[in-house]
């Protein structure tokens, strides 16, 4: 099957899919979701505008959730054990709440970090990078499969957005994310959001 993952070089939810489909028949094609042209193509696929967006044949897919456990069956690749299905939710949500503080940033809304909203966010990416550096400790993500493609894709974007503060990263998450840069598996320099 010939697969097409329409996205961006920088989104960290379009690069663990890229890394998952190393090896595969698989065409990028890259859109600016904040183009003209961008804007329209992701509209027309997709009614969340968001990506990453596969096109499997006739079929259409969108949320990497639902991108990824398409790919795994079609693809036979292992199913994955409940601690790492939690893993990937964890992951998600830090993911999710990093990239909306991105945006109001972006778009220069103000982030009130005072605000309850904000102060329930900061919370839960505490919590889940302490959960997250825990499982890697724990040994979690030493199978180079999509839950460690996406802690690593998180970890690196967090970086290269300026989202991650180094200083306040447990051991284990720095030992990963140092760990898989220096010594990449195949498609992660490739793939590499500071390229675009
Ligand atoms: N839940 C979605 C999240 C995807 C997502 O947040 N994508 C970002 C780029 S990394 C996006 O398309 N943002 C555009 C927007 O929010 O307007 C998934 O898992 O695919």
């Amino acid at each position: 099957m010939k697969y097409t993952i329409v996205g961006s070089g920088a989104s960290p939810y379009v690069r663990r899919l890229r890394l998952y489909l190393q090896g595969h028949d698989v065409t990028f094609e890259v859109i600016n979701l904040f183009d003209e042209h961008g804007d329209k193509r992701i509209t027309q696929l997709n009614p969340l505008k968001r990506i990453p967006v596969l096109i499997a044949g006739d079929q259409v897919l969108w949320e990497s959730r639902v991108i990824y456990n398409f790919l795994q069956r079609a693809l036979s690749r292992p199913v994955l054990a409940v601690h790492e299905e939690n893993a990937v939710s964890a992951i998600d949500a830090l993911q999710d709440s990093w990239i909306q503080t991105y945006l109001l940033k972006r778009f220069k809304h103000p982030v009130e970090r005072d605000n309850p909203y904000y102060q329930r966010a900061t919370e839960r990416e505490a919590l889940i990078l302490d959960y997250l550096n825990t499982a890697v400790y724990q040994g979690d993500f030493h199978r180079w499969d999509y839950p460690a493609m996406s802690l690593y894709c998180l970890l690196d974007w967090g970086r290269f957005r300026g989202m991650l503060d180094p200083a306040t990263l447990g051991s284990a998450l720095v030992e990963f994310h140092q760990r898989h840069t220096k010594m990449p598996q195949v498609g992660v320099q490739t793939t590499d959001p500071r390229l675009v």
